[in-house]
């Protein structure tokens, strides 16, 4: 192989693993390609919430990997479902008996993608009796695979990651987001960042929630929280975070499970307290 080939992301064998790895890559690639040039462009629970026939195409590629190795396993997709909080909660309860149940977002961060933002990703979880037991999350504009197994930690390019050590929100670097729903959630969320924003180092809103926890999981990101996402924006990530050694709750506090969307990921201890007391004080939690 000539020194400057890019060395693609295939795993051999057909392991979970492998399967979401080469499947995450093989989307992200074509998704790369077809940066701006997605086609329609159509609008789904709100005018800010965007969806192209990239979306769709790449959610069929990953479905079509996962279920050629694993024909028994459900498939939860976030174009497969009706647009709307209640429609995911319910295909999320539908599906609660599965015992493996995977979680695809084809890509996270699709406003980015359409207006050619290079901070959009492929995300994908396997849960196990309701368990993430595997996330990948793919970003091709950086050709940055993020792999985590359940107690096995969390890797990038093959090299272990670990949250940051930041110990105080005033050191922290944090990311929030700006939800599609301008209605319920954006003013909760507003209300959030306007108390954090004198409290942090600074704010970031990338734009892909499964971005900004794999950022948090790298240790470039002190945190992140955002109120009113889909088990598919988070699951891959949160696992991620985990294993990263970080912390995951809701904004009450309470650890992750598969139907938190209201989500505060960070590196742990006394930050992950800190910015769970702003958000309350706030009253920006979303509950
Ligand atoms: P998406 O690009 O897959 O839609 C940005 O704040 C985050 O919110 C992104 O991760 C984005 O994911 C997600 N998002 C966009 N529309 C959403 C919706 N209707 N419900 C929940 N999350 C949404
Ligand atoms: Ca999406």
């Amino acid at each position: 192989m000539e020194s400057n080939e890019k060395v693609p992301y295939v795993l051999t064998g057909k392991s979970h693993t492998a399967v979401a790895v080469n499947a995450a890559a093989k989307a992200g690639e074509w998704i790369k390609s077809r940066l701006g040039a997605y086609g329609q462009l159509a609008t789904k629970s709100s005018e800010q919430d965007l969806v192209t026939e990239i979306d769709k195409g790449a959610e069929q590629m990953i479905r079509r990997l996962i279920l050629t190795h694993f024909p028994d396993h459900a498939i939860l997709g976030e174009e497969g479902v009706e647009p709307g909080e209640d429609a995911s909660l319910h295909a999320l309860r539908d599906a609660a008996d599965e015992e493996y149940l995977w979680i695809i977002d084809p890509i996270d961060g699709t406003t980015n993608f359409v207006h050619g933002f290079p901070f959009y990703s492929v995300s994908i979880a396997l849960a196990k009796d309701g368990e993430v037991v595997l996330g990948v999350i793919y970003d091709p504009s950086r050709d940055e695979m993020f792999v985590a197994e359940k107690n096995k930690g969390a890797y990038v390019h093959g090299a272990r990651m670990a949250v940051s050590r930041e110990e105080q929100l005033s050191q922290g670097l944090i990311a929030v987001g700006f939800p599609a729903d301008p209605v319920a959630k954006l003013p909760i969320n507003l209300r959030g960042i306007e108390a954090l924003a004198p409290k942090v180092r600074s704010l970031r809103a990338g734009g892909s929630a499964a971005l900004h926890l794999a950022n948090v999981a790298a240790g470039r990101l002190s945190g992140y929280c955002e109120v009113g996402l889909s088990v598919w924006d988070v699951a891959a990530g949160a696992l991620l975070v985990a294993e990263s050694g970080g912390q995951v709750t809701d904004t009450k506090g309470e650890a992750y499970n598969l139907e938190v969307r209201n989500i505060v990921a960070t590196n742990g201890g006394s930050l992950h307290t800190e910015l769970l007391t702003v958000l309350k004080e706030a009253n920006a939690t979303g509950f």
